[in-house]
């Protein structure tokens, strides 16, 4: 019998350790197993986060590129006395409402036929002025006196427009102007000044003549 239970103990002793390996085995793997699922879940987060993080920027950018665009232009006489507009080249998008203001620093006038003196092509076929010399339209108009007329903004071709801008009270008082306008299609359209200004920024491209990008 004490052989027995020494031998069964002797026998008990190993198979208990056994038994507490395989429990610490069991563990090590459970703790594995946890810290490891942490680490997937984590590698898993970060790889899913990018790509959603694009598709969630997405529909919000979707809004603003079709909504109102503001374009802001100034007419200025160079220190070399040419005139231009700034900036003369630009690009905007397609069907979409553009916003322009042109801040006309040119107190200049400069005689037009009775056509050019007309607003052509814009939304609703007027441009708003303010400032200018007093007595001057302001308000908005559809067409303005044609010996009242510093500058034009026209697009011949493609998509005409024609919109007038009344001289500068002064060199530091601008007439504002604006309009809005709807380019339908994608392309190239170059605008040109019609009134007769100067004859050295007329045939510059870049001050009385420029390109409108539309895309
Ligand atoms: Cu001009």
């Amino acid at each position: 019998m004490t052989s027995d239970v020494k031998g069964r103990s002797s026998k008990d002793a190993p198979s208990a350790s056994v038994g507490w390996t395989a429990l610490g085995a069991i563990a090590l793997v459970g703790v594995t197993l946890v810290v490891g699922w942490f680490g997937f879940a984590m590698m898993y987060d970060v790889g899913v986060g990018n790509p959603s993080a694009p598709a969630a920027t997405t529909p919000s950018t979707s809004p603003s590129s079709s909504g109102p665009v503001s374009m802001y232009l100034t007419i200025v006489t160079t220190p070399g006395g040419m005139d231009q507009y700034l900036p003369a080249n630009f690009s905007v998008p397609a069907n979409t409402q553009i916003n322009f203001q042109v801040m006309n620093y040119d107190n200049g006038v400069n005689n037009v036929s009775s056509s050019i003196s007309q607003v052509i092509g814009t939304l609703d076929g007027t441009e708003t002025v303010s400032g200018g010399v007093p007595g001057a339209p302001t308000g908005a108009v559809s067409s303005l006196p044609a010996g009242d007329i510093s500058h034009t903004f026209s697009i011949l071709k493609g998509q005409v427009l024609n919109v007038v801008m009344p001289p500068a009270l002064g060199p530091n008082q601008p007439t504002v102007i604006t309009f809005s306008v709807v380019f339908t299609t994608p392309g190239s359209y170059t605008w040109l000044c019609q009134a007769p200004c100067d004859i050295n920024s007329m045939a510059a491209p870049g001050f009385m003549s420029g390109t409108i990008t539309v895309s």
